[in-house]
């Protein structure tokens, strides 16, 4: 999968993708990512990209030309892409139904924005999906890029080491994870639940559901269907 991330601050987005399962996503050449710099599309000899927002108040918002011209050059580079995704609290919110469905694509566009954000007119001709990574505002798109990069690398295949344990993330079979533990046994008072060392598969298969279950009713309720909701054994 090829993702381009187009930036106001590239420099935000160099360390981020260089450890652990995105860099190892990277080296095996599963993960074909590059950042630009918006600056490089700037208009004149001091490379501006914002400007006063018409109608007044404050901010700045990039001007649509630079945009323009950075996403029609990485479009032809690219050879085109299946999203150009613009980053923005104002964007649908996103879940883990939509990160299963980007993992899928071959070419992403990622543009970040700024200060009071882009140009309409750049969202209304070349985007064409606009996320949100919760309701809370950043100063900028880019660290919400790479919390989506990182969603979508971690389930490219043959990025993790057990294939299956994507699986068992919280949210993708709609239920928070379960508790974890390792060793010791026992750590100041405390044991691991004995269910854990019985080697019983389908017990620890059970408890772990309905622990699932009983952290995703007190914590998300919003996740459940009515049906789960209804019982009360914890
Ligand atoms: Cl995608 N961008 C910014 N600037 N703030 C956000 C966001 C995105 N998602 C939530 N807050």
């Amino acid at each position: 999968m090829r993702i381009d991330i187009l930036a106001v601050i590239p420099e935000l987005l160099q360390s981020p993708f260089e450890h652990s399962i995105l860099r190892r996503a990277r080296d095996k050449g599963i993960l074909d990512l590059h950042v630009y710099d918006l600056k490089e599309w700037g208009l004149g000899k001091h490379r501006q990209i914002d400007d006063y927002p018409y109608g007044g108040g404050p901010g700045m918002v990039l001007r649509p030309e630079p945009l323009a011209r950075a996403i029609r050059q990485l479009q032809e580079r690219a050879g085109g892409y299946d999203e150009i995704i613009y980053l923005t609290p104002d964007g649908t919110p996103l879940n883990q139904s939509l990160v299963n469905a980007l993992s899928l694509k071959e070419k992403l566009l990622l543009i970040c924005g700024h200060y009071k954000g882009i140009d309409q007119r750049i969202r209304d001709k070349y985007v064409t999906m606009e996320l949100s990574i919760g309701d809370y505002v950043l100063s900028g798109g880019e660290t919400a890029a790479i919390v989506l990069v990182d969603a979508i690398g971690r389930l490219l295949p043959g990025v993790l080491g057990d294939e299956s344990s994507a699986l068992t993330d919280s949210f993708q079979d709609g239920l928070l994870a379960p508790p974890v533990y390792t060793r010791p046994s026992e750590f100041e008072g405390m044991k691991v639940p004995e269910v854990l060392r019985s080697g019983h598969a389908a017990k620890i298969e059970e408890w772990r559901y309905q622990q699932a279950l009983q952290k995703t009713r007190q914590r998300r309720p919003d996740l459940l269907s009515d049906d789960d909701t209804s019982d009360t054994s914890d």
